[in-house]
């Protein structure tokens, strides 16, 4: 997104969580209604696996039992599948300049989001080869995939999702994503679960829980210390949510993270 129309986005979302409506406005002293609740939650780890400590991770999600992992930098960017915390069976290197965004898997096909290249990837989900590219005219950041609704949902940085034809990228609409009625930005990795979202925040160690057919976040993963510190190399940064199919388990990782977490999400206060 180009910095006037982040501009203009976020004095949209201000302009409209600033502007009381009409069941808001009440007598003095009488207290604001409760903003819409959101759960306070935390990962609890049920295993760790390896991670390649040198990929700059962007793009993470499984189909079966593959793992697909997106990596960026231009001139190191690559695409991976392979059992999780296993070498990948198949890896694809990208030349320079293409610098590896979010990947999303469609059956027999993905979909692979570069940066700044002004284009979205194609490519076979068994060989990784590439198939096709079409434009994709905005910074490229997470993606994934709703088969239900027939859409791809996508995020560059900004407090809004996306949502996506997933046969030409082509965009439909798109959603502000709030919490608290307030704008929550730099939505990065995505991870599609049914309507919900699970975003990670850039430079956190935050994953929110979005409903994708409001844009509310409706509960808040905290992560703090799930890579110890000591284990942060510069420019490390949690980005990688992956639901593993048929459970309520999720891979996470990060850019340059050596560890691959097998985690659940729970309440912080039981
Ligand atoms: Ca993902």
């Amino acid at each position: 997104m180009r910095p006037a129309a982040v501009a203009a986005a976020l004095t949209g979302a201000l302009l409209t969580s600033c502007t009381p409506a009409v069941s808001t406005i009440r007598a003095p002293g009488v207290p604001a209604r409760a903003a819409a609740e959101v759960e306070q939650l935390r990962v609890k780890v049920l295993e760790t696996l390896p991670h390649d400590a040198k990929a700059f991770t962007q793009g993470l999600e499984m189909s079966g039992s593959t793992l697909y992992e997106s990596t960026g930098i231009a001139g190191q960017s690559s695409v991976r599948a392979g059992t999780p915390g296993k070498e990948p069976a198949v890896r694809v290197s990208m030349p320079a300049p293409l610098f590896g965004e979010g990947l999303t898997v469609l059956g027999r096909t993905l979909w692979q989001l570069t940066w700044q290249n002004g284009i979205a990837i194609e490519r076979d989900s068994s060989t990784l080869s590439e198939l096709r590219r079409v434009p994709y005219r905005d910074d490229g950041w997470g993606v994934c995939h709703q088969p239900e609704r027939g859409r791809l949902v996508t995020s560059n940085g900004s407090s809004r999702l996306a949502f996506r034809d997933p046969k030409t990228l082509a965009k439909q609409g798109d959603v502000a994503v709030t919490a608290h009625g307030r704008p929550v930005t730099a939505l990065n990795e995505l991870e599609c679960v049914g309507d919900i979202v699970y975003a990670n925040i850039l430079f956190t160690d935050r994953i929110v829980r979005i409903d994708a057919t409001t844009g509310a976040v409706t509960g808040e993963v905290d992560a703090t210390g799930l890579l110890p510190s000591s284990e942060k190399r510069p420019g490390a940064a949690l980005n990688g949510v992956a639901a593993v199919p048929g459970t309520d388990q999720f891979l996470l990782t990060g850019k340059l993270w050596p560890t691959l977490f097998r985690v659940k999400f729970v309440p912080s206060r039981p």
